[in-house]
């Protein structure tokens, strides 16, 4: 593992692909080597709207408690049979009861019975410092503490996983970090129009 100077208050990655083109929501993680992790609060919401999961890409902290508020004006069932998160919200609309609590780290999957089209990502993760990338492929990740970190990369559609590296946060900023990834491109799946059936 090579050890970076990242440095600073924040810490910035960039991600692409091999051929050097940008890639968007690559999930970025600093885990704390020493173990230590505070449990941030955060709100978390995956919404539906317009017959999709938005955002596509989620990261929280484990033990988050996430919302599904569906914004459309026909129902939902979103589901997961991921292991890291077995669950489903039967046919809703509006606001659920009660949030989803993701207690275990891991990668969750989520669809919805109604809309086979539809398709979202969790990423469940041991530590409250991660961002994720933008279309530009870069991430800053902001006020991590100093200290050392594995540095872990993710993305839905990745063909291999990418090594975790040690990097070490210090008091001078440090460079961006630059990184490189193998993702499959996104398969367009059929969404009908609309007003063409009984949904
Ligand atoms: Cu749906």
């Amino acid at each position: 593992m090579a050890a970076l100077d990242a440095g600073g208050a924040g810490f910035e990655v960039r991600v692409q692909s091999q051929a050097g083109a940008p890639i968007e929501d690559v999930a970025v993680v600093l885990e704390p080597v020493s173990g230590r992790v505070p449990q941030l609060k955060a709100q978390v919401s995956i919404e539906q709207r317009d017959r999709e999961f938005v955002p596509y890409l989620s990261i929280v902290q484990k033990g988050a408690a996430v919302n599904f508020p569906n914004r459309d004006t026909l129902k939902h069932h979103v589901y997961s049979f991921s292991p890291a998160k077995t669950f489903e919200i039967k046919l809703y609309a509006g606001q659920p009861a009660q949030p989803v609590v993701f207690d275990k780290a891991g990668e969750v999957a989520l669809g919805c019975n109604i809309h086979d089209w539809m398709e979202a990502h969790v990423l469940v993760v041991d530590s409250p410092w991660f961002g994720k990338t933008g279309a530009d492929g870069i991430v800053r990740i902001a006020q991590v503490p100093a200290g050392r970190y594995r540095l872990r990369t993710w993305h839905p559609r990745q063909k291999t996983a990418a090594a975790a590296q040690e990097v070490v946060i210090g008091a001078t900023p440090a460079r961006r970090t630059e990184l490189a990834l193998d993702v499959a491109p996104r398969e367009p799946r059929h969404k009908p129009p609309a007003d063409s059936g009984s949904y």
